[in-house]
């Protein structure tokens, strides 16, 4: 498997509640490496554009509001098999079937508040990297 690289965003339930540096450690545990970081505020508008593909779904106006209710920390992570690998070490989208050991199952609140979002595919990590960083702002 070749070096990759996924888009991951440390949510505001974590930020609230101080765990960067606890989720960060188990990123590069995993063999991962934080090669972008920035800690923003998204407005409404930045978190309806990032969640476009969910526009239809029950929970998106409550997903937009839970993810303008805080900061948030953005990432691009790097290493081999990136974005499955980062998928792993997050747990399942609900905290209630994670495995143990992952992100999600030591600190997700529920299925919206889970503390992390990680690319599902290598064309959406290519898109929600460009979307969310400068080129120059991304040193592998
Ligand atoms: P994942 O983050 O595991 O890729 P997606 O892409 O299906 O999961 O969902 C995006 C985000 O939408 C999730 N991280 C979660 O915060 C929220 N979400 C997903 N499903 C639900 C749901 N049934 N109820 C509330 N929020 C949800």
């Amino acid at each position: 498997m070749a070096t990759q690289r996924t888009f991951s965003i440390l949510k505001p339930d974590a930020t609230r509640r101080n765990l960067t540096g606890a989720i960060n450690a188990k990123i590069e545990g995993a063999g991962l490496r934080i090669i972008a970081q920035k800690r923003v505020k998204w407005s409404k508008a930045n978190a309806e554009a990032f969640y476009a593909v969910h526009k239809e779904r029950p929970f998106f106006n409550d997903l937009v509001a839970f993810m303008t209710s805080g900061p948030i920390v953005m990432q691009v992570l790097e290493g081999e098999n990136a974005i499955a690998k980062y998928r792993e070490v997050m747990g399942a989208t609900n905290p209630a079937n994670a495995d143990a050991g992952t992100i999600r199952k030591e600190f997700a609140e529920s299925i919206e508040a889970n503390s992390v979002h990680g690319s599902d595919s290598a064309e959406n990590a290519a898109a929600e990297i460009a979307l969310c960083f400068k080129a120059e702002e991304i040193v592998g």
